[in-house]
């Protein structure tokens, strides 16, 4: 089983996509087991993505994280993170296929609405990050044996 932290970046909430965003995420049968409203501080912001510290873009992108409220959403199941990543599209919009989150809603690099964990182990890291343990709810879903096999 594989964990992915999505987060729906200020963007998407200011532009109303909260909606259209989890409804893509839900119908591919996700299992959610995490979702909250939260506002991003410049502490979570550097090791979220402490990994950028140094590039240019750096700055901007704790400013766009820390701009405004996000909701976080965790998934877990078996492939969640190929599965997240495939559905969200590539990290730019402009190269983003039509018909993933970041090539039908958006169209620039710096504005690209969404995250998500890009390996199992940052999956789990990056959940942690985001939620407490008493914050992530499993439970059986009687639709999983129409989902999987
Ligand atoms: P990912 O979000 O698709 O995994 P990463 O390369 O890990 O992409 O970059 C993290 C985030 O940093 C991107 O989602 C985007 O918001 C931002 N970012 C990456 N490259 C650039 C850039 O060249 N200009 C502005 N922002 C960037």
């Amino acid at each position: 089983m594989e964990k992915s932290l999505i987060i729906l970046k200020p963007d998407a909430v200011q532009r109303g996509l909260i909606g259209p965003i989890l409804t893509r995420l839900e119908a591919r049968g996700l299992k959610f087991i995490g979702i909250k409203l939260s506002q991003v501080s410049s502490e979570l912001a550097h090791k979220h993505y402490g990994v950028h510290e140094g590039k240019p873009f750096f700055a901007g992108l704790v400013s766009y994280i820390t701009s405004g409220p996000v909701l976080v959403v965790a998934v877990e199941g078996k492939d969640v993170i190929e599965i997240v990543r495939s559905t969200v599209g590539a990290t730019n919009p402009v190269k983003a296929a039509p018909g993933t989150i970041r090539g039908d809603f958006g169209v620039n690099i710096g504005r690209n609405l969404i995250h998500a964990s890009d390996s199992p182990e940052n999956g789990e890291h990056e959940v942690a990050l985001f939620f407490s343990s008493e914050e992530l709810i499993r439970s059986e879903r009687s639709v999983d044996q129409w989902i999987t096999e």
